[in-house]
């Protein structure tokens, strides 16, 4: 156990001074500008930015990076395989769904489960968790629950928890990502622009939307989409594309998520598209090594997702996830926000460790500890959905 600790603390202290050697850098970059067209002309008025900037920032980010949104597809069945009135010592209903999508004969099944709270009386607003960790994560079994996805202090909260396990619509491995959403769409495996793994769990997070529209247990104008580091990266394409989502939570999502891409600090393009090749498209391989070439960054991404909240999280010890970027992204995200008559208590620099900004249209903290989702991190979550939700 000592000789672990030791070797971890070897391995931190190597990872801050790679971050802050990358740090100093890239702290002199130049970003896309969001408000300016293709064309060269400057978009002030949220109809010249809904009309044109958006679809067109929309579909850079298809080709470049994630891949193109498919919405095509026969139809889609919901089963419920499982139903407990009263699971969580009586504070839930659990339904588990299985969400049967057919295209040109072939189909897909994706694994869905919902935790209701019992004691409400009108529909509940939900969380849906991108579930790329363990199974069992918010899973039916009670036995089986974490704070990856604490089912009770959501229930407690008055909210709903739902989460979709990634590896239906996509095993995470770069020979077996096609086995999944990509069977029902085999053209996007060879486009240069096609959907990748990203793509394919924010579309799964898209059918469980098409799902909470039928359940009137569920507020489907209250439904936050959260994820964890990839499920993160997931959490903001889903929500960049997919509108009903309301709010969106990105937890230490880093390179390819909230980090902007040209500061190069931490884990850059070149670093995911080696590690993860099945993440995103063709294209993003030929940004390896030239990443100003990229006609995006992720602060555009983020403005994709405006006028709805944004919440996202770093660590202090996860520098490979790039804190400061993450935050930055949000800043320069914030004339976009503009156009719409909402402001934000983000300040220019980012805030100490363990001091949340919550009252605000982008929620922001940098927790003390290393990468991943906490029960701090759901506390924060849920007082800045109540704050954008009821308190606004
Ligand atoms: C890291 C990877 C990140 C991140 C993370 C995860 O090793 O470099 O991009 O997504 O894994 O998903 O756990």
């Amino acid at each position: 156990m000592r000789k672990f600790k030791f070797y971890f603390a070897v391995i931190s202290l190597i990872a801050i001074g790679y971050g802050q050697q990358n740090e100093a850098k890239t702290t002199d970059n130049t970003l896309p500008d969001v408000l300016k067209t293709i064309d060269g002309q400057t978009v002030n008025t949220v109809s010249a930015w809904e009309k044109k900037r958006r679809p067109e920032v929309l579909t850079l980010f298809e080709n470049n990076i994630y891949g193109q949104t498919l919405k095509n597809y026969d139809s889609i069945k919901f089963t419920v395989t499982h139903d407990v009135p009263n699971a969580v010592n009586g504070k839930a209903h659990l339904k588990e769904i299985t969400m049967t999508v057919w295209k040109a004969h072939k189909f897909l099944d994706i694994h869905l489960t919902v935790f209701t709270p019992r004691n409400s009386k009108r529909p509940s607003p939900v969380f849906l968790l991108i579930n790329n960790e363990n199974k069992n994560n918010a899973d039916s079994s009670e036995k089986s629950r974490n704070d990856f996805g604490p089912v009770e202090m959501l229930l407690d909260s008055g909210y709903a928890i739902a989460s979709v396990y990634v590896s239906d619509a996509a095993p995470d491995s770069k020979e077996t990502y096609q086995n999944g959403v990509l069977q029902l769409y085999p053209d996007q495996v060879t486009a240069d622009n096609g959907m990748k793994a990203i793509g394919a769990w924010a579309w799964a997070a898209s059918r469980a939307m098409d799902y909470f529209e039928t359940d009137n247990e569920i507020d489907f104008n209250k439904v936050g989409i959260v994820g964890h580091s990839r499920g993160g990266k997931t959490a903001l394409w889903a929500g960049a594309q997919d509108q009903r989502f309301a709010m969106v939570f990105s937890s230490c999502s880093g390179c390819t998520g909230a980090a902007l891409a040209r500061r190069q600090s931490g884990e850059t393009v070149k670093a995911i598209n080696t590690a993860f090749p099945h993440w995103f498209n063709n294209n993003y391989k030929k940004y390896n090594d030239n990443v100003d070439a990229l006609p995006v960054d992720q602060h555009m991404l983020i403005s994709l997702i405006a006028p709805r909240p944004v919440y996202t999280t770093s660590a202090t010890q996860d520098l490979w996830a790039d804190p400061v970027g993450s935050y930055l992204s949000m800043v320069k995200a914030q004339k976009v926000y503009a156009l719409y008559g909402k402001h934000s208590e983000l300040t220019p620099d980012p805030p100490l460790p363990n001091t949340p900004i919550i009252n605000s249209i982008f929620g922001y903290h940098i927790r003390e500890g290393r990468h991943d989702l906490t029960a701090y991190d759901w506390g924060n979550f849920i007082r800045f959905a109540n704050f954008n939700y009821f308190h606004q």
